[in-house]
């Protein structure tokens, strides 16, 4: 087993690049993580669910949210009937309270959906041709540009591929503007918000079919002429009718292959017990076995949460109980407590770096672009390891922080959270902030305790 759970995640910007992200500590004396976003981020993977604003006050809900999670996506709040419900009139107030109970409990946001046929205002349903085109595209833009610096990944175009065995897009007002509605809702968003991946989501793309097929053609093709795509969702809800594909795995493997992220945006599994807990593990395993896949949701929390509530397809019970399926997912991450017992002596590697004396360093490694950047700084536990640790980062006038993970941040003061405060001697873990403005050069200094 590799004890060295080191991981770096890249996200390109328009040709600036790489955003590190979280990441993993860990040692053969280790306890294992205990919660499904810290097990995932000794992965080098985020673990998210979607979340809906009103229930943000239910305590039981916020509770296993900010525990168990480090990425969110809204449910709804973030759709166009939410977020224009007249043309030109933009409405944030769910969304943007979501984004802030992220950003307050160091979570990440994915943004769902800039262009959808569904879930649209009235007033864009009695559109068509350039008006709508234009509408669409004044979308994009204005919701993108709000949310700017603060989203890890945009779901810019959802479910425009048609179902059954056609292979072609779906047939929808959108597509009739035009079969290249897709690219340029795509440019638009890079336009607006060059840090954020953008991502095509899409459902019953999650085996090798017509639908996925069309969809990687689309994608081969955006590579191809360089239309900025980073990312494939895989929407993943599965039931009996339409159960876990034999080649889910190779699915997303091939796309990650075209050189993009690919990640699970919606997972719901239909069932219970083993057989529900055997399927989420099965879905969790493709993941990790696919570098590219940068993270998984879940479409909710507990089972009274979900759309298809009846369907039980959830990893809490509608008490917030952990289910068998928490339990197989959480394991399958390498999380949940020690499946075999630690080996009685230290391993020998003779090419070991030597472990620096003390309590902790800290280095950061800036990504600039015109007008932001994003910083990662690394901090490695010396050979006393670390319980918490604390570090200090003058951070120069005239910028302004707009987005940070697994940190929590007081001015120029980054302390650890919960799962990242205790480092074995000589690992390391990583946190991230995103701003804009010029960094310049940073000098991190750290302290443990
Ligand atoms: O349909 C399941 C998902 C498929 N992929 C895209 C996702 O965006 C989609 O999410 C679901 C939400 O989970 C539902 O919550 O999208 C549905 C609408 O297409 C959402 O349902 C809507 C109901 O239709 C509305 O009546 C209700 O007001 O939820 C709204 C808020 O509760």
């Amino acid at each position: 087993m590799d004890r060295n759970r080191k991981r770096a995640l890249g996200a390109a910007g328009a040709g600036a690049l790489a955003v590190v992200v979280a990441v993993g500590i860990a040692s053969a004396a280790d306890a294992a993580a205990s919660t499904l976003h810290a097990a995932a981020a000794e992965k080098g993977r985020y673990f998210g669910t979607a979340v809906a604003a009103y229930k943000l006050s239910d305590s039981v809900y916020s509770t296993i949210l900010d525990r168990e999670f480090g990425m969110v996506t809204p449910e709804n709040e973030m759709k166009w009937d939410a977020t224009e419900p007249s043309q030109g009139s933009f409405s944030y107030g769910s969304a943007d309270q979501i984004v802030a109970h992220a950003q307050a409990h160091g979570q990440r946001v994915r943004g769902h959906a800039l262009a959808w046929h569904q879930q649209q205002p009235g007033w864009a349903q009695n559109l068509s041709g350039t008006a709508l085109r234009n509408a669409m595209v004044n979308h994009v833009t204005q919701v993108a540009t709000h949310y700017k610096g603060k989203i890890y990944a945009w779901d810019v175009v959802n479910e425009a591929f048609a179902d059954g065995g056609g292979g072609g897009r779906r047939d929808s007002s959108l597509q009739r503007t035009g079969n290249d509605w897709i690219e340029v809702a795509f440019r638009a968003a890079r336009a607006a918000d060059p840090a954020a991946k953008l991502c095509y989501n899409d459902y019953n793309t999650d085996g090798q079919n017509a639908k996925s097929n069309a969809v990687y053609a689309m994608v081969s093709d955006f590579k191809a002429r360089g239309v900025p795509i980073d990312c494939v969702g895989f929407q993943s809800h599965f039931n009996s009718a339409s159960p876990v594909p034999s080649d889910y795995q190779a699915n997303l493997q091939r796309f990650a292959d075209l050189g993009l992220d690919v990640q699970i945006t919606e997972l719901d599994i239909e069932g219970s017990g083993s057989a529900q807990a055997d399927n989420y593990r099965r879905v969790t395993e493709a993941c990790l076995a696919v570098s590219r896949c940068t993270g998984m949701t879940v479409w909710g929390i507990r089972d009274s949460d979900s759309w298809r509530a009846s369907g039980t397809p959830l990893l809490f019970d509608g008490n917030g109980n952990k289910k068998a399926a928490y339990t197989s997912t959480l394991t399958a991450l390498g999380g949940g407590g020690p499946t075999s017992s630690p080996p009685s002596s230290p391993p020998v590697s003779s090419s070991s770096p030597p472990v620096p004396s003390g309590g902790c360093t800290a280095t950061a490694s800036v990504n600039q672009w015109q007008g932001g950047f994003v910083v990662a700084v690394r901090v490695t536990a010396g050979s006393g390891g670390t319980n918490a640790w604390t570090v200090t980062m003058p951070l120069p006038s005239g910028i302004t922080v707009t987005n940070s993970w697994s940190v929590t941040r007081n001015g120029n003061t980054f302390t650890n959270v919960s799962y990242n405060g205790h480092i074995n001697p000589g690992q390391y873990t990583e946190f991230g902030l995103q701003a804009t403005g010029t960094a310049g050069t940073l000098t991190p200094t750290c302290a443990a305790s």
